[in-house]
C-alpha cells in the first residue's frame, strides 16, 4: 500500500504538468505560476482518504491479481479528481464559513494577495476536472457515465452546501428547527454522495459496472459518509486543531451541527435558554458558555456512544452484503475513518 500511494503521488505531478500546458489556454509563465502555486496549495495536503480509496477499492475489486501500470494511473487519475473536486469545494467553503485554517495553514483565500480571487480559483479547480477526465477517459466505454457521476454528485453536494448555509440566515435563527432529521438530510448531501459513495463508483465503473446495480453498496456508503460528518462536527469542538489542522466555527456559524442537535434533545428549559443566548455569536465569551454547555451535557460521553452504536450498525451492513470483495472495499473504508482524530 505504501508503494502505491507513492504511485498516486506521482501522478498528481503528471497530472498538474498537463494542466500547465493545456493548450486550449494560451498561459503567460505568471499565469502558470499562478495556477501551480494555487494547485499545489490546495490540492495534495489533505489527508488523500479519498483519492486513495479509489485505487484501494479498484484493487479490492479485481481480487488478487496484480494492478497493471495503466490501471494503477487511471485509478489514481480518479483519485485525483475526486482531491480537485474537494479542493474546489473547501475553498469555496472557507469563504462561505469565514474560516481561519485548513491542513495546518491559512485558508486559501486569508492569504492577502488571494483573498476573493480564491472565488475563481474554485471554479478553476472544478474546470480541471473536466480536463482530465477529457484527456484521460474520452476514449472509453464508460466516460459518459463517469461525465453523468462527477456531475451528479457535483450537483448533490452543492445543494447539500446550499441547505447547510441557508438554515443559518440571519434574522431566521431559530434552533427549534435544528433536528436530526435535517442535519441527516445537510450531511448525506454535503458530504456524504461525493466523500464515499464517488471514490467507489468510480472504481466501479472503471470496472464496466453499471451502477444501477449497487444501490445497495450506496446505501452503505452513504451512511458511512454520514457518519464522517458526524465526527467532523465533533471535532469542529473537541478536536484538536494542531491535529485535525482547522479551527472550528460551527458555533460561531450557527451551524446545524450533530451537537448542538444532541444538545437541544438533552437540555433542560435553562439550558435550553443559555444555548438560545449564546449559540450563533462571534464573540468568545459565548462561544465558551456553549462549550460549557456541551461538557455539562457530556457530549463527548454521547458521541462516543454514537460512534461505537454506528460502528456496529455498518459493520452487520456490511457483513450482510452478498459479495466478499465488496465487503471488503467497504470494510477497509470503514477501518480508514473509525475512530479517527483528523
Ligand atoms: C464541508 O462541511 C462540506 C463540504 C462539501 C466542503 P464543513 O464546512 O463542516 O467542512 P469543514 O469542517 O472541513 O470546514
Ligand atoms: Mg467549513
Ligand atoms: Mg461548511
Ligand atoms: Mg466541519
Amino acid at each position: 500500500m505504501a508503494d502505491l500511494k507513492s504511485k498516486f503521488l506521482e501522478v498528481y505531478s503528471v497530472l498538474k504538468e498537463e494542466l500547465l500546458q493545456d493548450p486550449a489556454f494560451e498561459f503567460a509563465d505568471n499565469d502558470r505560476k499562478w495556477v501551480e502555486g494555487m494547485l499545489d496549495y490546495n490540492v495534495p495536503g489533505g489527508k488523500l482518504n479519498r483519492g486513495l480509496s479509489v485505487l484501494d477499492s479498484y484493487k479490492l475489486l479485481i481480487e488478487g491479481r496484480e494492478l497493471t501500470d495503466d490501471e494503477v494511473f487511471l485509478s489514481s487519475a480518479l483519485g485525483w479528481c475526486i482531491e480537485w473536486l474537494q479542493a474546489y469545494f473547501l475553498v469555496l467553503d472557507d469563504i462561505m464559513d469565514g474560516s481561519h485554517t485548513r491542513r495546518g495553514q491559512p485558508c486559501w483565500f486569508r492569504i492577502p494577495k488571494v483573498g476573493l480571487i480564491a472565488a475563481n480559483d474554485g471554479v478553476l479547480l472544478r474546470n480541471h476536472i473536466h480536463c482530465i477526465l477529457k484527456k484521460h477517459f474520452r476514449g472509453k466505454p464508460y466516460y459518459v457515465d463517469l461525465l453523468d457521476l462527477f456531475n451528479e454528485v457535483e450537483f448533490q453536494t452543492a445543494s447539500g452546501q446550499m441547505i447547510d448555509l441557508i438554515t443559518t440566515l440571519e434574522g431566521e435563527k431559530d434552533l427549534s428547527k435544528y433536528t436530526l432529521s435535517l442535519h441527516r438530510r445537510i450531511v448525506q448531501y454535503k458530504t456524504a454522495y461525493y466523500s464515499f459513495y464517488l471514490p467507489v463508483a468510480c472504481a466501479l465503473l472503471m470496472l464496466g459496472e453499471n451502477l444501477d446495480n449497487h444501490v445497495d453498496v450506496k446505501e452503505i456508503l452513504v451512511e458511512m459518509g454520514t457518519y464522517f460528518q458526524v465526527q467532523d462536527d465533533y471535532l469542529d469542538c473537541f478536536g484538536d486543531p494542531k491535529t485535525i489542522g482547522k479551527i472550528g466555527t460551527d458555533i460561531e456559524d450557527f451551524k446545524c451541527s450533530w451537537l448542538v442537535v444532541k444538545a437541544l434533545e438533552l437540555c433542560d428549559e435553562d439550558q435550553k435558554k443559555l444555548l438560545h443566548e449564546n449559540y450563533g455569536k462571534a464573540d468568545p465569551t459565548n462561544v465558551a458558555e456553549v462549550k460549557a454547555l456541551y461538557n455539562n451535557l457530556n457530549l463527548q460521553g454521547v458521541f462516543e456512544d454514537y460512534e461505537s452504536k454506528s460502528h456496529d450498525k455498518l459493520m452487520a451492513a456490511i457483513e450482510a452484503h452478498p459479495s466478499k470483495s465488496v465487503q471488503a472495499v467497504l470494510k477497509s473504508f470503514l477501518s480508514k475513518i473509525y475512530k479517527r482524530q483528523k
